[in-house]
């Protein structure tokens, strides 16, 4: 069993009321460790930390606020290997995707804003003629809250860590409870790099009383958040009368646009990618697929081909494609998009089944499916499945597949493949989406703003946007 404790001040502790919850592993079912399930009491204790912190912290220099998140970053990288075991173990994902993306990606997310910090500038006006300047404070907030969803989780958890202490802020954060092993593990990576005790306090517990707690803080004067839109309406409602600043990264039905156009092998091993990348479980991936008509047949033969081939495995066999999704009621929700899709006339092309992966009979794996839907409207052309099912169909203008790409409540991302350049700004300039990307898909520069439209959520993370959302900004003007 490993079971777990919050890191607050610097300190492993345990709930103060001694209540504990069931850590389970996709990859077999089995419960392997136990969470605290941190009660109001618990987070009213590391925002007390965090307050305590904060004077100091918000005046550490910015060269040494930088040396310490470089660290946190380098201890990481050093750990490669137990921390991505850790992620994989928790949450069901291949071993080869925790090592080669989701590790470094959360010790990149480090270093990045601890150079990033390093860069920010405020801007300054010189009122002409009537001889005033006026410049810009970028303020930290004070104590911040960050909460983290499962199918990312270290890589996320970092993700709004890092820019917030790198602005000199100290945080009450929550990973999600389905995945805390990184997240646990992350505090000792902070002693070790010296991040001063209570900059960084990590409750664990389940969202409606632990995350609760964290929202209704009047204190906890931001909140950033990634998951469901549920919760995020739910949060943008308790936090609303204490007109606090919110960040929320939410759902996403992405849509894939393929034009004949396109560079087409590149196209078709990318398509399977952003399919079925981390068994579709990244608000990224794109799960409907338009393809433009005269290519249509010849893409369903070989990209059904290519999803048969993906090996559905045990997330420590470095062979594995397609791990364990995330929960036993995940995959229940999932599978039910499966029967949502016969009743609505929909054909299943490959997959939608059950896999039973010897030797863990009661994992959580699920064959990758690609549905070809009779029209776009479909509930699963709508609807957030969130794991590895996609739809196909075609489409025969541009004018027709931008106004279905358009047509659902989402817009997170689209991904648009064509080597028409003027038809490239025209779909950029009209998609709904707050990232589109061009001949590729889930290529990250972690300057660039990220974050959605609609219901995908509001605001923006990444570069200096995280560091504007986490800084206040105040005028002031000075008349001479
Ligand atoms: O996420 P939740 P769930 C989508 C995906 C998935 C659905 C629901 O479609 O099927 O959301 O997933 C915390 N106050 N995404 O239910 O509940 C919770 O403990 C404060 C998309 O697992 O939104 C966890 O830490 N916090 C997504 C975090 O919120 C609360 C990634 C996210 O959990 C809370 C994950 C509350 N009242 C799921 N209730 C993405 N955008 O990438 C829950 N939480």
């Amino acid at each position: 069993m490993t079971n777990i404790q919050n890191y607050i001040n610097g300190q492993y502790v345990n709930p103060i009321q001694d209540n504990w919850i069931d850590n389970s592993c996709p990859a077999n079912g089995e419960v392997y460790g136990q969470i605290p399930n941190s009660s109001k009491e618990d987070v009213e204790t590391a925002y007390i930390a965090a307050k305590t912190a904060f004077p100091s912290w918000s005046q550490t220099t910015l060269d040494e606020r930088s040396r310490i998140l470089i660290k946190i970053s380098e201890l990481l990288e050093a750990n490669l290997q137990r921390f991505a075991e850790a992620e994989s173990k928790d949450n069901g994902k291949p071993i080869s995707l925790a090592k080669a993306v989701d590790i470094p990606r959360a010790a990149s997310n480090f270093r990045f804003f601890g150079n990033a910090i390093t860069q920010f500038a405020s801007e300054s006006h010189e009122s002409i003629g009537q001889n005033a300047i006026n410049f810009t404070l970028r303020q930290p907030i004070g104590v911040v809250g960050c909460i983290s969803p499962w199918n990312l989780p270290l890589y996320l958890f970092s993700w709004k860590i890092a820019p917030a202490i790198a602005s000199g802020n100290c945080v009450v954060a929550k990973p999600s409870e389905v995945t805390p092993m990184t997240a646990f593990l992350l505090g000792e990576i902070c002693n070790e790099a010296g991040l001063p005790k209570g900059v960084l306090n990590i409750v664990h517990g389940l969202g409606s009383s632990t995350g609760q707690a964290i929202v209704e803080h009047p204190d906890i004067k931001a909140i950033s958040f990634t998951g469901g839109t549920e919760t995020g309406a739910h949060i943008a409602r308790v936090a609303a009368p204490m007109f606090k600043k919110l960040s929320l990264e939410l759902g996403g039905k992405n849509p894939n646009i393929i034009f004949a156009d396109c560079d087409y092998d590149d196209m078709l091993e990318t398509t399977v990618r952003s399919s079925f990348a981390n068994q579709g479980q990244i608000c990224l991936c794109g799960s409907r697929t338009f393809v433009e008509a005269s290519i249509y047949e010849t893409f369903k033969s070989d990209f059904v081909e290519k999803v048969k081939a993906l090996k559905v495995g045990h997330p420590s066999d470095e062979h594995t494609n397609i791990g364990a999704l995330v929960s036993k009621p995940h995959l229940k929700k999932v599978m039910q998009y499966i029967d949502i899709a016969k009743e609505e006339n929909g054909t299943i092309l490959c997959g939608g089944n059950k896999v039973t992966v010897e030797g863990y009979e009661n994992g959580y794996y699920l064959e990758p499916t690609v549905i070809e839907v009779p029209t776009d409207e479909c509930r699963v052309n709508q609807e957030e499945i969130f794991g590895p099912i996609v739809t196909i169909m075609p489409f025969n203008t541009e004018d027709e597949v931008l106004e279905m790409a358009n047509k659902v409540k989402y817009g997170l991302s689209a991904t648009l493949w064509t080597n028409n350049l003027k038809r490239t700004m025209r779909m950029s300039n009209q998609l709904q989406a707050g990232i589109v990307w061009v001949n590729t898909w889930m290529m990250r520069d972690l300057r660039t703003p990220f974050g959605g439209v609609k219901a995908s959520g509001v605001g923006r993370e990444g570069g200096f946007e995280a560091l504007r959302f986490f800084t206040e900004a105040k005028n002031v003007c000075i008349k001479y």
